[in-house]
């Protein structure tokens, strides 16, 4: 998507993964989303969750995360 750099993709990647698991689970993005206004970095999480879940697993990868937005 290009919206970010990848290094402001893997900080925000950190900011939201809490446990530091290195993926993102919908628990951990609720909580992120619940502090920022039901959105992560202006996409509502719903769709959010839809676009860079690519293995449909329900979890996202920093992988997955960054060649989302970067
Ligand atoms: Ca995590
Ligand atoms: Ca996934």
């Amino acid at each position: 998507m290009g919206k970010m750099t990848e290094a402001e993709a893997g900080a925000l990647f950190a900011e939201i993964d809490r446990d530091g698991s290195g993926e993102i689970r919908l628990s951990e993005l609720r909580d992120y989303g619940m502090a920022n206004g039901g959105a992560v970095g202006g996409i509502k999480l719903a769709d959010f969750v839809r676009g860079a879940d690519t293995d449909g697993d329900r979890r996202i990868t920093r992988s997955e995360f960054t060649s989302h937005f970067a």
